[in-house]
């Protein structure tokens, strides 16, 4: 047996098999490169998801984490400390808001909006208690919680989870019309990912969000964007919602903003939105500690130069070239996506995308499959054009 299939045994052992991981263990990181534990090399084209849009190792991030764990790591929010106002002050800045409340994983911040949603229409809207409405997409990813998966449309997220929270409505994604006709005087919110991740890097029609934004505008409803997988430089911009100059309500942030190396996510919006909240009226333990908010500090530092979103404009529009000739070859059905950010429809008869991202992962490269027929490409924002190219290479090797 060798230390990958001995470790893999003892994982699958001592772990609940809630993931299928593809067959390596990892050792080290660095950039867009892995090294597992018999020292072979793979290029990154998951990123964690879109955690690691800095790349593994980023020294700036990996320096900022290193100095605050020898000050302070962890306060409780029962004290200020002495990262805190800057951290909330500049993040703010980033998204032209006024207020933040800082959490730890991307499903707390949804959870936090949906708390967000209900408390400002019942105190600033008006909503009877009670009866708060907020509406969603179809085919929506916004995390693992019981009261997410409620409005969640995969049957796989949902099996067996039930009694499931109240108080959602679902319209196809894309469709304004289907949505003015779901928004009531009971609504308080609609919860849209600019461009849907797991659903499979579903870019909406053109329009589309800003339609979302006149309609919440006129009728009075919070537009909460959960960028989470989206934001943060993925897509060429700092939000995918600033392709199509739209500014939501609220802001749901997580992944990157921790750089890869923390939980940090937040909920960021002006005070006429954030201010419903009162001492004690919610919280976590970890959220805002030291420790994160030096850390999401450099990743607001890193990304108010831009560099990041160019970088991912420039190399995502070159991956797209280069993609969109692969359904010349007839085995790519549909390839989606914005920036750095792609999902790619393998034609079934060739094979699944667990089956492609297997050959794939022989050949040097991780990616992620997802239902069933579709990969997705998200490198880290930091990887080199040539390393793409290699990448793409296999990719188009593994597909010959
Ligand atoms: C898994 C992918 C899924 C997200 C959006 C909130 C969250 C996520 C738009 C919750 C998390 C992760 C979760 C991870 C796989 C990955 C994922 F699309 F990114 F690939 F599942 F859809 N909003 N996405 O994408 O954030 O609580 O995980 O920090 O659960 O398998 P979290």
């Amino acid at each position: 047996m060798t230390t990958t299939e001995d470790l893999i045994a003892a994982a699958e052992a001592h772990s609940a098999h809630n993931y299928h991981p593809l067959p390596v263990v990892v050792a080290s990181a660095e950039g867009a490169w892995l090294t597992d534990v018999e020292g072979r090399r793979y290029l990154d084209m998951l990123a964690g998801y879109s955690a690691l849009n800095f790349g593994h190792g980023n020294r700036r991030l990996i320096e900022a984490a290193e100095k605050q764990l020898r000050r302070v790591t962890l306060t409780s929010r029962a004290f200020h400390h002495d990262r805190f106002a800057e951290f909330c002050a500049r993040l703010a800045r980033l998204c032209g808001k006024e207020m933040v409340l800082p959490m730890n994983t991307g499903a707390e911040a949804v959870e936090t909006a949906v708390k967000t949603a209900r408390k400002w229409g019942y105190q600033v809207k008006g909503v009877p208690d009670g009866r708060a409405r907020i509406v969603v997409a179809a085919d929506n990813f916004h995390g693992r919680t019981t009261t997410i998966v409620s409005f969640s449309t995969d049957p796989e997220a949902r099996a067996d989870y039930g009694p499931f929270t109240p108080g959602f409505d679902i319209v196809p994604y894309g469709d304004l019309e289907a949505l003015r006709a779901a928004v009531t005087e009971d609504t308080v919110a609609v919860l849209l990912e600019p461009i849907q991740g797991e659903a499979g890097v579903l870019v909406p029609p053109p329009g589309y969000l800003r339609g979302v934004r006149e309609l919440t505008r006129e009728r009075g409803v919070l537009f909460v964007a959960d960028e989470i997988q989206s934001g943060l430089g993925r897509t060429g911009r700092t939000f995918a919602c600033d392709h199509e100059g739209v500014v939501p309500d609220v802001y749901v942030l997580g992944k990157a903003l921790g750089g890869g190396v923390v939980p940090v996510s937040a909920v960021v919006a002006d005070a006429d939105v954030l201010g419903v909240f009162k001492p004690g009226e919610h919280g976590s333990t970890f959220g805002g500690n030291p420790l994160a908010c030096a850390v999401a500090l450099e990743v607001v530092a890193l990304l108010e130069t831009g560099e990041f979103q160019q970088r991912a404009a420039e190399l995502g529009d070159h991956l797209h070239g280069e993609l969109a000739l692969l359904t010349e070859s007839g085995r790519v059905t549909e390839v989606r996506g914005r920036g750095l950010w792609a999902g790619v429809d393998i034609d079934p008869a060739y094979g699944s995308g667990r089956d492609v991202s297997e050959r794939l992962m022989e050949r040097g490269v991780l990616v992620k499959d997802t239902h069933g027929a579709t990969i997705r490409i998200a490198p880290p924002l930091v990887i080199s054009k040539d390393d793409l190219d290699w990448g793409l290479d296999q990719l188009r090797a593994v597909l010959a």
